[in-house]
């Protein structure tokens, strides 16, 4: 009785499977037609307009459309992110300088970072992605942030 029973189950189990199963394709075929985003960033830390107490500030990113990962591995359609504090924006098509006074790399595919020692008054915050090579996404994927250190 308990297998029979079991049996049954597994059956209905079965049908749903498939016709999920049938439903799913067209579904997922559509998706990338339709809505592929362009990679995008935003800074979710700093908040815009936030003030920082203290010299340490704390930077949280998140990618959207991109996956992020390290830049070492070099596998196309990748990308990680950079960070510009208080300083403009490299030329677009060519790769980020390496051991620039206020532009970090955050090449093992973090999407955190904490700049110490920040001095007190106003600042701004780039976000920036870019491929393994640090040459900048195609269209510019950047998000600007204005926060206050307060000491
Ligand atoms: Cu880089």
């Amino acid at each position: 009785m308990m297998s029979r029973m079991s049996t049954l189950a597994s059956g209905v189990g079965l049908v749903a499977l498939v016709a999920s199963g049938l439903a799913a394709p067209a579904a997922v075929a559509q998706a990338p037609a339709k809505a592929a985003p362009a990679p995008s960033v935003k800074i979710m830390e700093p908040k815009q307009g936030a003030t920082v107490a203290g010299t340490m500030v704390d930077v949280v990113l998140e990618a959207q459309g991109v996956e992020i990962a390290p830049a070492a591995e070099h596998r196309a359609g990748t990308a990680h992110h950079h960070l510009f504090l208080d300083t403009d924006l490299t030329a677009a098509d060519v790769a980020i300088p390496v051991g620039m006074p206020g532009i970090v790399h955050l090449g093992k595919g973090q999407s955190k970072y904490m700049f110490d020692g920040v001095a007190p008054g106003p600042h701004r915050l780039i976000a920036l992605l870019a491929d393994p090579n640090h040459v900048p996404l195609k269209p510019l994927a950047a998000d600007t942030v204005r926060f206050t250190v307060k000491p």
